[in-house]
């Protein structure tokens, strides 16, 4: 019997994060088909064809960790709680993006792992040892060599990109010390399942994590989980502290509570996540007839933060320039290209006029809060937002 099996089809979706060039707007763009799976055996819910990490993730990336302060103020107190309870006197970042999380450390403290070099480059710059490469044992074998054996390896949203999760602890296993200490962190399936986030699938993110999902391949690797965090960052996410078995620091009860919950919610029953695609297909009739109705009136919608989320979002829903006419985005690196699929022109942000805009919607929904401070006076002026979680709504 398969183990595999599929349970959300998110239709023929572009490369996530490429936005698009002028120049390229009349080529052919590669679609991919999308669909979404849940292994019966070791409970990993992950897209069905991962494509290679190189088309994904070189030198064009366009992410910066940095644009959000949700993200650098939540790097800052992870680093105080590093410093203080772990005190560790090396430290190893998987897919180190602009450096946002090391430079809370020295400099001759860290070593930052990360595949994208036009990013990778930011974080050298500013003098932090970053190396460009895929995580892997070559590179852990390179660095044990050079730097010796590392006390703490932190990642942020990277694991869940990388297909091959036997690797990624094997290659952890040759430098971690006995006694060190993993944190991952990536967005928890549970509150996917919830929110109905299915945006969190697009083509880097291979697998949405599930507490018990990870458990099934640490054990594999002689790892296990001593704390999770479930954080609001992302849109919900969980931060799972992680040691090799044997090392005598306690389990924390905050591992068998989170357990509980998911196995109550049916995180380990297929059937459950059948009942996350049906929801999922009446979120997207929904955003649908909502923007068809807002059209109608002539209202004005600008999209705010475009999102690898929000490309599977508006190509998943059909939602093009005869709905959103345009994103505005803080990023330089996204600014005057297009969405990808959807070739919706991207500006560079420059708030939002409620003499031109009624409703903006939200691409980057998960820094709502952050937001929403920052556009006090639009929705004081009675501009309003638009959003798909947990289910299409005015806000
Ligand atoms: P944001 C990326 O996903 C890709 P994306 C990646 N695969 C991943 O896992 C997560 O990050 C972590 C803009 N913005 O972080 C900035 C504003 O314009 O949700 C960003 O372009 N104004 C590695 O692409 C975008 O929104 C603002 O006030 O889904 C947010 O992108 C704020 C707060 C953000 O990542």
């Amino acid at each position: 019997m398969k183990k595999y099996k599929n349970f959300l089809d998110l239709g023929a979706q572009p490369l996530a994060n490429n936005y698009l060039k002028k120049f390229q707007l009349n080529n052919k763009e590669k679609k991919y088909r999308l669909k979404v799976g849940f292994n019966i055996e070791n409970k990993l819910v992950s897209i069905n064809k991962p494509l290679s990490s190189k088309i994904m993730f070189n030198k064009n990336y366009p992410y910066r960790s940095s644009m959000s302060k949700t993200m650098i103020q939540s790097f800052k107190i992870l680093s105080k709680i590093i410093k203080k309870r772990f005190k560790p006197k090396k430290i190893l970042e998987i897919g180190s993006n602009d450096g946002s999380f090391l430079k809370n450390f020295s400099k001759n403290k860290t070593i930052g792992i990360e595949p994208c070099s036009n990013v990778e480059k930011i974080t050298k710059k500013i003098g932090f040892e970053t190396y460009a490469e895929y995580w892997n044992k070559k590179i852990a074998k390179k660095i044990l060599k050079r730097k010796g054996m590392i006390d703490l390896i932190y990642s942020a949203n990277t694991i869940s990109h990388i297909q091959d999760l036997d690797e990624v602890f094997e290659s952890i296993n040759i430098l971690l010390k006995d006694n060190g200490v993993v944190i991952l962190e990536d967005p928890s399936l549970l509150e996917c399942l919830k929110r109905n986030t299915y945006d969190q699938f697009y083509n880097e993110h291979i697998y949405v994590f599930s507490l018990i999902g990870i458990e099934n391949i640490l054990k594999k690797h002689n790892f296990e989980v001593f704390h999770i965090q479930n954080l609001k960052i992302h849109g919900g996410s969980n931060r799972y502290f992680i040691k090799k078995k044997g090392c005598n620091i306690k389990i924390n009860p905050s591992v068998k509570s989170n357990r509980s919950k998911e196995i109550k919610f049916g995180l380990k029953k297929l059937k459950t996540y059948h009942a996350f695609a049906k929801r999922v297909y009446r979120s997207r009739q929904k955003l649908k007839n909502l923007f068809e109705k807002l059209k109608a009136k002539k209202k004005i919608i600008v999209g705010y933060g475009v999102t690898a989320k929000s490309t599977t979002i508006l190509n998943f829903c059909k939602i093009g320039k005869n709905y959103i006419p345009y994103f505005l985005d803080t990023t330089f690196d996204k600014q005057n290209k297009f969405t990808p699929g959807t070739k919706i022109p991207i500006y560079k942000y420059r708030g939002l006029d409620k003499n031109k805009i009624d409703y903006a919607f939200l691409g980057a929904w998960n820094f709502k809060e952050e937001i929403f401070k920052k556009e006090k006076k639009f929705i004081s002026e009675g501009g309003k937002f638009i959003t798909h979680t947990p289910q299409p709504k005015i806000i």
